[in-house]
């Protein structure tokens, strides 16, 4: 929307007062957070939120060269929500050493990344010192790529096994090269939705606990929110304002995540795939009431990288990576979904969308390469996997 027009049609309509605020850049409540979600009107949502995005960013798009690594499979938490882990009728159990993780590697070395993103379900027969081989041996075999590992369950895990305070822990997984952690495990962080999804781990406090200790000890974080499965609207901003509140004490989450609930092979597998209208209110409201998070990504692994592109203009500024191998949902997905983007595809993707790629490193630190003309697609209209 041009941007005269969208200033008029924000002015005249229900959520003005709301413009209102986001033009004096003042907080939005929890009850403002809801009418938000109550609202139909998907245009001035994401109007609303471009004007927070474009404030922060401008026209830029982020975008990092990274690859994931799902160690293993194996977990004893039974999320009702997750197809990722071993169980019967599901994907096979595996465990990878950290000479299989070394192959692994070795495998891609040609693959330019920045970033490993490395994490997996809660094995109990994996021992301290397996975590912290895994992080020296990526560390040896990929010294130029920034560690972003371990989820707070992960972490929970590790520090069971270590029998130490967590922000020692933390420390020593620093020592061994982790540099930052992913946002997962946040889900949905009320105790009603813990309750009946993912009993066996982390509570709310416990994830806002953990999520803080790393920020204390210089990790920071990002923070997902799993929706599209049986949370209230409520507790979507529950979510949101939990995660608010812990950046405003220590000021450690880099990005925020909205994850799209896919269903199939999972306990609740009755549930719908979430809409394009969804996973942009999701994106859009996020940007509006995380007035303390400098970053909203669109995961286009998870919505597609068409809603994905669309995102840029409902307050994202991050579309993630390029990824090469993404496990937790793909087992289900596989006959509709590609695993890998290459930098041309996503700056392509970016492009067409009418924001500037900026490639960027796990700390969005920007960075500029010299072969940065042969990255740019002859047109922007590069093939894109764009079903769901
Ligand atoms: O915590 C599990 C989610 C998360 C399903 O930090 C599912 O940059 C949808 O956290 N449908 C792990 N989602 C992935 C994650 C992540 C992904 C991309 C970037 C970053 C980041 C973090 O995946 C889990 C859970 O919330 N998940 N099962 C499912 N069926």
């Amino acid at each position: 929307m041009h941007p005269t027009i969208a200033h008029r049609y924000l002015q005249n309509g229900p959520l003005s007062d709301i413009y209102d605020k986001v033009m004096e850049g003042k907080r939005l409540s929890f009850a403002e957070g809801l009418r938000l979600w109550q609202s139909d009107d998907l245009n001035a949502l994401g109007a609303l939120a471009n004007l927070a995005r474009e404030a922060r960013h401008g026209n830029k798009t982020y975008y990092v060269r990274n690859q994931h690594i799902n160690y293993t499979n194996l977990c004893n938490k039974g999320c009702k929500f997750c197809s990722f882990y071993a169980q019967k009728n599901g994907p096979d159990p595996y465990t990878m050493s950290t000479e299989d993780v070394r192959r692994k590697l070795e495998l891609t070395r040609h693959i330019p990344v920045t970033e490993i993103h490395m994490v997996a379900g809660i094995n109990p027969k994996l021992s301290y010192s397996y975590y912290l081989e895994l992080l020296d041996t990526v560390k040896a075999t990929r010294p130029e790529a920034h560690i972003k590992a371990f989820t707070m369950v992960e972490l929970l895990q590790i520090q069971k096994l270590a029998k130490k305070p967590m922000a020692e822990v933390l420390l020593e997984l620093k020592a061994h090269g982790l540099s930052s952690l992913p946002g997962g495990g946040a889900e949905i962080l009320t105790d009603r939705v813990h309750d009946i999804l993912f009993a066996k781990k982390e509570t709310a406090a416990e994830w806002l606990e953990t999520a803080k200790t790393a920020h204390r000890v210089g990790l920071p974080t990002n923070a997902t929110m799993l929706y599209g499965h049986i949370e209230t609207l409520e507790e979507r901003v529950i979510h949101v304002m939990k995660l608010r509140e812990a950046q405003d004490e220590t000021n450690g989450f880099l990005t925020f995540i909205p994850l799209s609930f896919s269903s199939k092979g999972t306990k609740i597998s009755h549930i719908p795939q979430t809409t394009g209208i969804l996973d942009l209110k999701a994106i859009a409201i996020g940007r509006l009431m995380l007035d303390n998070f400098p970053h909203i990504k669109s995961f286009w692994m998870m919505i597609t990288p068409a809603v994905a592109q669309a995102a840029q203009w409902y307050g994202a500024d991050d579309i993630d990576g390029t990824i090469v191998e993404y496990q937790i949902t793909h087992e289900i997905d596989e006959e509709n979904t590609e695993q890998n983007l290459s930098q041309r595809q996503l700056v392509g993707m970016i492009l067409e969308a009418g924001r500037d790629p900026v490639e960027r490193d796990a700390h969005y630190n920007e960075i500029h390469r010299d072969d940065s003309a042969e990255i740019l697609p002859q047109h922007p209209r590069v093939a894109l996997p764009m079903a769901r």
